[in-house]
């Protein structure tokens, strides 16, 4: 190990005995902060500028160690039902769960070649930038300071978020103005622990803020009524909305605080690994958009069409310019399915975790997802 990865590793396990170490159920700004500060203040201590930064937070061939090892370890969630839960046999689900299997399904040929490493909120970040894992695929917003001061590469946005507000439907909250002398609960370490502080401050609300450490603490404060409010990603507060003991009892508001596009994250530097982990993406998208799914794939391979025959890799070699086999794709939508499918398993309206796909359309169906030719 390096010096400078050796520093990294060291300053990280102290950010996560500090976390560890924190105390009580309440916490205050933690550990993307301390990681950022190391990012941003022990690089340039080491003689380097933004391009150390880059270079300390990990390039690598992630691409070969995958391989070698037969196995994605992809950082994800325990705790979110619809986007990355652990179940009681054992299984993960949910959207980014599946996203996972997405890509070790391109790179391995195998979805369930997979091992999730469960993250909180403020475990995430270090998780990927010391190698402990492959790509985070976890309801991570796609930030400015995390792209660049954390040494990440954002890849496709699977699912454009919002910040929201759930409460008591008996409460008379109606709207953000009700909180005025109220109190919220929110997980540390998020972007919706900044987006609430900045709107509160926007709107000259006055409202205490209740900051604990993990989903299952912060939603279980808001059930036994220490906070009036639970802020976090919509798509959170559905999930959330399951583990109350009575969910009828909640209300989400029709407020929308912020942008919150989530996607997977790479280590900036690795480029053929985001490169990867894009085309993967991307794959689900195109096979949604061309009709193709896990049921009619193979009749598919048989298409005249020129635009199926490259995104199935039955014409051209486009895939190997990054390594992987040129039927890649086809390993996806076999094994995973195309982004509605995975959508509907997940997220559609047979689920508990139900969200109408809004932005998350295809733009030809009045959202914004789109994917790049595969040309
Ligand atoms: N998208 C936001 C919030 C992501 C986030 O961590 N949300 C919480 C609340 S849904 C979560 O996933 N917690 C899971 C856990 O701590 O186990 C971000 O990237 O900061």
């Amino acid at each position: 190990m390096n010096k400078k990865l050796g520093l990294l590793v060291a300053f990280l396990l102290f950010a996560l005995v500090l976390v560890a170490c924190g105390g009580g159920e309440t916490v205050t700004e933690t550990v993307e902060v301390e990681v950022t500060r190391i990012v941003e203040v022990e690089v340039p201590a080491e003689g380097g500028g933004a391009a150390e930064a880059v270079e300390f937070a990990g390039g690598g061939d992630t691409l070969a160690e995958v391989q070698s090892r037969g196995q994605l370890v992809c950082a994800s969630n325990s705790a979110v039902p619809g986007f990355a839960n652990l179940e009681a046999d054992g299984t993960y689900t949910g959207f980014d769960y599946d996203y996972c299997r997405v890509v070790a399904a391109a790179v391995l040929g195998d979805s369930e070649a997979v091992e999730v490493r469960p993250t909180t909120a403020t475990e995430r970040f270090p998780v990927l930038q010391s190698g402990e894992a492959d790509v985070l695929i976890r309801n991570t917003t796609w930030t400015l300071s995390r792209d660049t001061s954390l040494g990440f590469d954002f890849q496709p946005t699977t699912f454009y978020d919002g910040q929201g507000m759930m409460v008591r439907q008996d409460s008379g909250i109606t709207t953000l103005a009700d909180f005025e002398g109220g109190s919220v609960c929110v997980q540390a370490g998020t972007t919706t622990e900044k987006n609430l502080a900045d709107v509160f401050r926007r709107e000259g609300i006055n409202a205490e803020t209740i900051v604990l450490p993990d989903n299952p603490s912060t939603t279980a404060a808001y059930d036994e009524g220490r906070c009036d409010g639970l802020t976090t990603d919509k798509s959170g507060l559905v999930a959330s909305r399951t583990q109350t003991n009575n969910p009828d009892e909640h209300v989400i508001l029709d407020v929308t605080m912020s942008k919150e596009p989530l996607g997977p994250l790479t280590r900036h530097g690795d480029n053929n690994w985001g490169d990867v982990v894009m085309w993967a993406v991307n794959c689900t998208i195109e096979a949604e958009e061309l009709g193709i799914t896990s049921e009619n794939v193979d009749e598919f391979l048989g298409s005249e069409d020129p635009v199926v025959l490259n995104l199935l890799g039955v014409e051209g070699d486009l895939a190997q310019a990054m390594g992987l086999e040129n039927d890649f794709c086809v390993e996806i939508i076999r094994q995973v399915g195309n982004y509605a499918e995975i959508y509907d398993r997940n997220l559609g309206p047979d689920t508990a975790t139900y969200v109408p796909r809004g932005l998350n359309a295809l733009y030809t169906d009045g959202g914004i997802l789109y994917s790049p030719p595969f040309r």
